[in-house]
């Protein structure tokens, strides 16, 4: 074999987000731009004579990607490569392979929830050895290296079989091709009581029934490996469970809007507990018949119940508790009750791993779907799933004579915790400038400090909502004493209730505008306030809430273009 030197121009913004470079596919497929990129993250980060983990959610362009990966970082003197069967490794697969194989990197070939296909989108990001995302330090220095590129370094030898397990080499490097669920399942398996969770399903087998929807991504075969070859579920328990490079033209998000086909087959059929993941399966939803679990009370009551009932926690405790600024303070609640220390971060996965790392932190999630724990340094779909079907069995252990499903344990939830109503409307593909020009507005708002202690009324319902302060979120690692600001805007209320404001930072084209809004009801308020439908219990605070911010006459846009 032979290094090859390629001539190379830098290419504007290949600037990491929230979750690693996410674009079209045909800006990847312009010449050089993959690799450009690929290069920049071994110009940023030494490999040499280092192992990597490259799979991702098989979206398409992945094929031709891990060859692109295999060319260069042996160019660029990686010793092994750990790829997953056909270029197939779930987000929280690579992370656990990462960690357990002691690897000191990966590369995963996602854009998650983004729809895939030669039309749509595909993305790269980098991990690092402790499993999670790489942090501001080292993506910031990846964008560095690509403004500056000028060559890139090639092996250039006949591409490797990806669909044969086993050993090979590519020039100077090692491959190994490993089975993409097996060491997943066997993760979960130590964590979870599967015991319990099987004799529960099979003695209720026509009382309990159970759908898990893959949506075309990665985690099919890993909802089959568990749901059906290991609890022993019938095959028409899992469904959309084949990936395909384009998600079979669907947006592989697992939510009431782009799950439809989930919700409404738990609606015909009386499923009690439906299940979703997305695209590179690190989201997950839970949905049973009449009853959706918004993802921020799916943490708080997982952590509510882990310490009794999910063997892992049993054993290990739970260090802390952790949650994504934006989402709702329902898991601090748990953590006050319980006495355990609870930190709010900025978006994004990266910013939990340090207090993981630091042993501060077991249970965590975000608005966006995202649920985990430190078993790995992602969030994980499928172990979200598997604890509630856990925290379900164990429930109906204690209470033989009454069914407990998903709407039984959020209502008992609530009545010790109170509820938090917690929703987002999301503003996709607006303009740049527009949606500047809302965050500007906010901003004047925050350094006049004009807005305080001025009062809103909701025409609809009557209710007066009163500004007790507005502000910009900034972030301090406790760990690193890393700053991130301007995190999100947050204009909050006298009665705890707050708006926040944020830009997207996954977004591949225009802008996308986030509005989170949240409500605190206590539990003495009762079961019908406690219980009302979340839109109806948030009604006044979004009226209000656009009022302030003129949104709608920011951005042009009278209606979201997702609930969730
Ligand atoms: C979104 C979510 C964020 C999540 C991120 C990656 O980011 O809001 O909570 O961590 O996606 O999830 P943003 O910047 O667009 O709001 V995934 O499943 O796309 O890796
Ligand atoms: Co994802």
């Amino acid at each position: 074999y032979q290094i090859k030197e390629v001539k190379t121009k830098p290419y504007d913004g290949q600037k990491p987000g929230t979750s690693g470079l996410r674009k079209r596919v045909k800006v990847f497929q312009q010449e050089h731009y993959t690799e450009n990129f690929v290069q920049a993250i071994f110009d940023a980060v030494d490999l040499k004579g280092k192992t990597l983990v490259v799979g991702g959610d098989g979206r398409y362009f992945s094929p031709e990607t891990v060859q692109t990966i295999l060319k260069i970082g042996s160019a660029n003197g990686v010793a092994k490569f750990i790829i997953g069967q056909n270029g197939i490794l779930s987000t929280p697969a690579a992370s656990n392979i990462i960690r357990k194989y002691k690897a000191d990197g990966g590369i995963l070939l996602t854009a998650s929830h983004n729809p895939g296909g030669p039309n749509a989108d595909f993305g790269i990001k980098y991990n690092v050895s402790n499993g999670g995302p790489a942090p501001e330090a080292v993506t910031n220095k990846i964008f560095e290296k690509t403004k500056a590129i000028s060559s890139y370094k090639v092996i250039e030898l006949p591409p490797v079989d990806l669909s044969q397990k086993g050993f090979t080499t590519y020039g100077p490097s090692n491959v190994e091709i490993i089975d993409s669920v097996k060491d997943y399942l066997e993760l979960l398996e130590n964590i979870f009581d599967f015991f319990l969770i099987k004799s529960f399903l099979q003695s209720h087998a026509d009382s309990f029934k159970v759908l898990f929807d893959g949506m075309h991504g990665v985690t099919g075969p890993y909802g089959r490996a568990i749901f059906v070859d290991t609890l022993g579920l019938p095959e028409s328990s899992v469904q959309n469970a084949t990936p395909l490079p384009d998600f079979g033209g669907g947006h592989p998000d697992p939510n009431l809007t782009y799950a439809h086909e989930l919700v409404e087959r738990v609606e015909r059929e009386g499923i009690h507990f439906g299940a979703a993941s997305d695209g590179d399966g690190d989201r997950n939803m839970i949905y049973g018949k009449g009853a959706f679990v918004t993802p921020s009370d799916s943490v708080a009551i997982i952590a509510d119940w882990a310490a009794e009932a999910i063997p892992y926690f049993k054993k290990g405790g739970i260090k802390g508790l952790a949650r994504s600024m934006p989402t709702s303070a329902q898991i601090d609640k748990v953590a006050k009750k319980k006495g355990l220390e609870c930190h709010v971060v900025p978006t994004g996965w990266k910013f939990f791993g340090n207090l993981m790392d630091a042993g501060r932190l077991s249970i965590c999630g975000e608005e966006s779907f995202g649920t985990g724990s430190d078993h790995i340094r992602e969030k994980d779909g499928v172990w979200a799933i598997v604890a509630w079907l856990n925290i379900l069995a164990y429930a109906n252990k204690e209470s033989p004579n009454k069914l407990i499903g998903i709407k039984e344990l959020l209502e008992k939830h609530y009545t010790v915790y109170g509820r938090s109503f917690f929703s987002r409307y999301d503003y996709e593909e607006v303009s740049a400038v527009a949606a500047q020009s809302l965050v500007d507005a906010i901003n004047v708002y925050i350094s006049t400090g004009s807005l305080a202690s001025t009062s809103h009324v909701s025409k609809s319902t009557g209710q007066k909502f009163t500004v007790a302060d507005v502000s910009n979120f900034d972030y301090t690692d406790p760990i690193d004493g890393s700053v991130s600001r301007n995190q999100g805007q947050i204009i909050l209320f006298d009665d705890g209730s707050r708006v926040v404001f944020r830009l997207s930072g996954t977004g591949s084209q225009g802008a996308t505008v986030r509005m989170y809004v949240e409500r605190y009801v206590p539990p003495e308020a009762g079961p019908a306030e406690l219980n009302k439908d979340t839109q109806e219990g948030l009604k006044g605070l979004i009226e209000v809430a656009l009022q302030i911010s003129n949104l709608r006459e920011f951005l042009g846009r009278d209606k979201p273009t997702v609930i969730t």
